[in-house]
């Protein structure tokens, strides 16, 4: 890979690509993880995406390369989601390369554990440094045990089971969408427990997106609170509309949330939940999963169980056998 000498330098920024080689994801995931916030910005700039607050979501011109994502999870956590064509990645990454970024290449647990007993327990150890779900950390600290006992007990749990479990260690992507105004932020909020989406009694108000890191139960994801659909929206809310669509391509789940006027979209996509808002106001006549008045906290326990046995059933973390948590 060439790199010029008269690119800007980063200083303070390494990358990764978080997406799985081969796999048959239609976009790719590329981690910038900063020293600090003041480091991610300068990258957040030089990468083309200009300035990217915390907890925003937009479409960006990737160094003219592609049109994708960019996401700011943390001050110091960036996801940049180009199309997950070779070539896009490659051109990307070569960028990333010549603005002084390094690629961080996964530790090697043996050499980063060396009191594990085995590369089973080397792994585990490392695993547990990096996993973001609460759930994950007994199940993680029984795999040594479980892989020890394999030979006698049984064979381990299959690629699909091994892939839901990953999710406890590398959260999934759950996006909310539906008309303005029935309520999507106000459900954030809930969810969270605190304000960190903008509400208020007019369609529009979400006018961007907003992308946190939320603990469902023990199981965390990325959640990303979309703009309302509403027709005559004007350009800049169509752009974020697009890039709905685009986060719903990608989304682990999809929450369809309506209320007792505007039904929820229907979604062709494979995970979705259809959630029915603002359930005291008006009954809800559409067939959803759940009713949710959220400022009251009714139907949220509902909701959040709902999710978590979409993402990461209950059965996958009894499940007693050995689990392929890393490579
Ligand atoms: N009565 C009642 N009002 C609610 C409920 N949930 C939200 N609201 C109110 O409905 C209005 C719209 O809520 P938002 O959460 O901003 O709606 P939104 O879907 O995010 O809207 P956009 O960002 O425009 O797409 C606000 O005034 C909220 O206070 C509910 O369960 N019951
Ligand atoms: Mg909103």
């Amino acid at each position: 890979m060439s790199v010029s000498l008269t690119s800007p330098q980063i200083d303070g920024v390494v990358w990764r690509l978080a997406s799985p080689p081969g796999g048959q994801a239609a976009i790719a995931v590329i981690e910038l993880i900063g020293r600090d916030g003041a480091a991610i910005d300068s990258a957040g700039h030089a990468c083309g995406m200009g300035e990217l607050r915390v907890g925003e979501v937009k479409l960006a011109d990737l160094f003219g390369v592609d049109r994708g994502i960019a996401a700011r999870w943390s001050q110091t956590l960036v996801h940049l989601m180009p199309h997950a064509g070779p070539v896009v990645v490659m051109k990307i990454a070569e960028k990333l390369l010549a603005l002084g970024m390094e690629e961080r290449r996964e530790i090697d647990a043996r050499a980063a554990y060396p009191e594990a007993r085995d590369e089973v327990e080397a792994q585990m150890l490392a695993a547990l440094a990096k996993a973001h779900s609460p759930r994950a950390v007994d199940l993680l600290l029984d795999q040594p045990r479980r892989w020890r006992a394999r030979a006698q007990a049984s064979t381990p749990t299959g690629e699909a089971d091994a892939k839901t479990l990953n999710r406890l260690i590398e959260p999934a992507l759950v996006v909310a969408v539906g008309p303005s105004n029935v309520g999507k932020s106000t459900l954030l909020n809930a969810l969270a427990g605190r304000a960190v989406s903008v509400v208020a009694d007019e369609p529009g108000t979400t006018r961007d997106h907003v992308g946190v890191l939320l603990d469902l139960g023990g199981v965390v994801v990325r959640y990303v609170d979309t703009p309302g659909m509403r027709i005559g929206a004007p350009v800049v809310e169509r752009q974020a509309l697009a890039t709905a669509m685009e986060l719903v391509n990608r989304a682990d789940l999809v929450l369809a949330c309506g209320d007792g006027d505007e039904p929820a979209p229907m979604m062709s996509v494979r995970n979705s939940i259809r959630v029915g808002l603002r359930a005291d106001l008006r009954p809800i006549m559409w067939q959803a999963d759940v009713k949710v008045c959220a400022p009251l906290g009714q139907g949220i326990e509902s909701l959040v169980k709902l999710a978590r046995e979409a993402l990461v059933p209950e059965g996958a973390i009894r499940d007693a056998r050995a689990w392929k948590f890393w490579g």
